[in-house]
């Protein structure tokens, strides 16, 4: 019997639309997801959803651009699809539906007359300019594959994104605006192509002028775009692509070692990228959606751009700092647009929490609906202060886990539907079933704490790796046959939530006792004088490992935060998890997108003082030093 979902649900689940959305996806997978490609705007319909030969939605064709653009011409090309506010509060541009898709077709044009077509990889590398999701789009639109690169990258990873991509053309800036201070992005993309010139096949680098600020430009390489775009006609036609043909490449940030090229369809990519944010943000006409991820993460290609443009919603691209020219600068846009859905970092929350309850105060909040995290756990302090403070305790939480290979959200509360629990992702999607694993790879049933995997297939997730498939078989599928790996562990309680405990490769083993490391910067995290900590293992000759925390202080905090952080943790976790030792430093070593590297904290708690691998991925390298000096001073 074929029953259409879609149609019959109200834009707001409910708990018991959730479990027949869950049922209904389990008793017929191949039904439910393609009822759900119909949210799209296909050339062809595709006939039929899974095929693990051909991928999702195999014989449909489409165009990614159009789903974004065109298809709401009509019904909404006056409605504003984007605002861009930027750093200098007033100044403030309004984009309609038609106004973005005149935009794109222009850089579609400038594209095309530069020979960019079906499958040719465009690098974009901007900060948060209203030129990178029309670049994005543009690309889109004649079927090139675009690899964005995160504006805060050195030229060394650059070059090595650039090679592997083998991208023909580059869209830069001339600088990045960052408070009073300038980034250099043309300098740092012109270091970067002069690397290894030999293995890069850039050709073409178009230059965004965001400053009237000077750069070199190289004859016959560099133009800027403006004067091209401005030449260009509004109208270009979309290139009709095939569900799996790449719609990009996204490198993963190197929390893991050498970054990996993931490689998304359309189709299926698009279609989970709808879904979602419809779904987990509980989306309404007239919401104001701003996630404040970079675009250069996965975050900002799924929920800055593909999910809620392509559902007709109205982003918010900001492109200045939390904090900057003073504290509450976020929570003043929040107001001036009347943000309906705020998405954003755990990290940037703590970061926030320490100005003070009264900066938040100033500012009239009220418009806000719904509130989402991503990227790391959320620990109980903050996902208290999200809540109370800025959701005023009437706004949904979302705690949304996925990863950059998943495409969009996996496990999540869903507004209306699903209760929160402070700190727990909660339940899978509708469609999506994760299942945990013991060390053996037998799956666990009831409440329970393991690998986390998840089995059957979703629209969303990656096609392969770029130039590597044999990698993506070995990192997802192959080490627990019959499921992907995820690379998480998680915990299931009695309800059937999930805790996600993190990176498998961070749950230390302490003679015995599992100890996540989330577990025990949760608890410390409780603590005032605490702001940050980092716990990971090390070998140890009689516990098999040891385990050593990393706290970072408040400026407020006692002195003795050492002896704070034990007690802590023997009272809130156990004493068995009381760690070999504490160090006391300044910050921890973090990628640009905020996750601790934990990889660095281990070899520098072994004493060693070199052979640490590229660093160019961390926020700020120098803090490696700093951390090796506080270590070796312990003795
Ligand atoms: C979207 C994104 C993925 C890894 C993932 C997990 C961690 C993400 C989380 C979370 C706990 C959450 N992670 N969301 N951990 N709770 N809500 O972040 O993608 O950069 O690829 O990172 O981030 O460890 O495996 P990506």
């Amino acid at each position: 019997m074929s029953v259409s979902f879609r149609s019959e649900r109200p834009n707001r689940l409910s708990p018991e639309a959730h479990r027949s959305l869950t049922e209904a996806a389990q008793r017929d997978p191949e039904r439910y997801w393609l009822d759900e490609a119909a949210r799209l705007s296909w050339v062809n319909a595709p006939t039929r959803a899974i095929d693990s030969e051909h991928g999702w939605f195999a014989d449909g064709t489409l165009n990614a651009s159009v789903n974004c653009l065109d298809r709401h011409l009509e019904t909404r090309g006056e409605q504003v699809a984007l605002i861009w506010q930027a750093e200098d509060a007033s100044h403030v541009v309004h984009m309609t539906y038609r106004d973005l898709h005149a935009q794109v077709c222009r850089m579609a044009n400038v594209l095309k007359a530069q020979g960019v077509g079906r499958g040719d990889r465009v690098a974009i590398h901007l900060p948060s300019v209203i030129e990178g999701i029309v670049s994005m789009l543009a690309c889109a639109r004649l079927g090139a594959i675009h690899v964005v690169l995160f504006g805060g990258f050195s030229a060394e990873a650059i070059a090595d994104r650039l090679a592997d991509s083998g991208a023909i053309v580059v869209i830069t800036a001339n600088v990045g605006r960052r408070g009073p201070k300038r980034i250099p992005f043309k300098a740092t993309m012109d270091a970067a192509l002069a690397l290894r010139p030999d293995s890069l096949k850039v050709t073409r680098v178009f230059v965004v002028s965001v400053t009237d600020d000077q750069v070199p430009m190289q004859e016959d390489r560099d133009s800027f775009l403006s004067g091209l775009m401005d030449a260009s006609s509004t109208e270009c036609a979309a290139e009709t692509m095939a569900s799996n043909d790449p719609l990009f490449l996204l490198y993963t940030s190197g929390s893991t070692g050498k970054p990996k090229g993931v490689v998304h369809g359309t189709g299926g990519y698009l279609s989970w990228a709808s879904y979602t944010h419809e779904i987990v943000f509980d989306h309404q006409e007239n919401d104001v959606f701003w996630c404040t991820a970079d675009i250069g993460w996965i975050t900002g290609h799924s929920y800055v751009v593909y999910g809620p443009l392509s559902n007709g919603a109205t982003i918010l691209l900001f492109e200045g700092m939390p904090s900057s020219p003073a504290p509450g600068r976020w929570w003043e846009v929040l107001q001036t647009h009347k943000v309906t859905t705020f998405y954003t970092s755990p990290t940037a929350i703590r970061a926030l929490m320490r100005e003070g309850d009264d900066i938040p105060a100033r500012y009239d909040l009220s418009t806000l609906r719904v509130l989402g995290t991503v990227g790391e756990p959320i620990n109980h302090e903050a996902w208290a202060w999200f809540n109370d403070v800025i959701g005023q305790k009437r706004c949904a939480l979302v705690d949304t886990w996925w990863q950059t290979e998943s495409g969009g959200i996996l496990i999540s509360p869903v507004p209306g539907a699903v209760l929160e629990k402070p700190s727990s992702a909660t339940l899978p999607l509708p469609g999506i079933q994760p299942v945990l694993l013991d060390e053996k790879g037998a799956p666990l049933e009831g409440p329970a704490e393991g690998v986390l995997c998840i089995d059957g297939a979703w629209p969303g997730r990656a096609l392969t790796i770029w130039n590597d498939d044999a990698l993506f078989q070995t990192t997802y599928l192959k080490p627990y046959p019959g499921h992907y790996f995820t690379g998480d562990g998680a915990r299931r309680d009695e309800d059937g939530y999930y805790w996600i405990t993190g990176r498998v490769d961070d749950v230390i083993n302490v003679s015995g006792h599992r100890i996540g490391s989330a577990e025990i910067e949760d608890a410390l995290s409780c603590e005032h004088a605490i702001a940050e900590s980092a716990a990971i293992g090390i070998p140890h000759d009689l516990k098999g490992q040891g385990l050593v925390v990393y706290v970072v202080a408040n400026e407020t905090a006692d002195p003795d935060v050492q002896k704070l952080a034990v007690s802590v943790i023997a009272s809130k976790v156990g004493r068995y998890a009381v760690p070999e030792k504490v160090y006391v430093v300044p910050d921890l070593p973090k990628t640009r997108s905020g996750k601790t590297v934990r990889r660095l904290l281990r070899k520098i708690a072994c004493g060693e003082t070199n052979g640490f691998g590229d660093l160019s991925t961390l926020a700020d390298p120098e803090i490696v030093p700093v951390l090796i000096k506080i270590v070796q001073g312990h003795g």
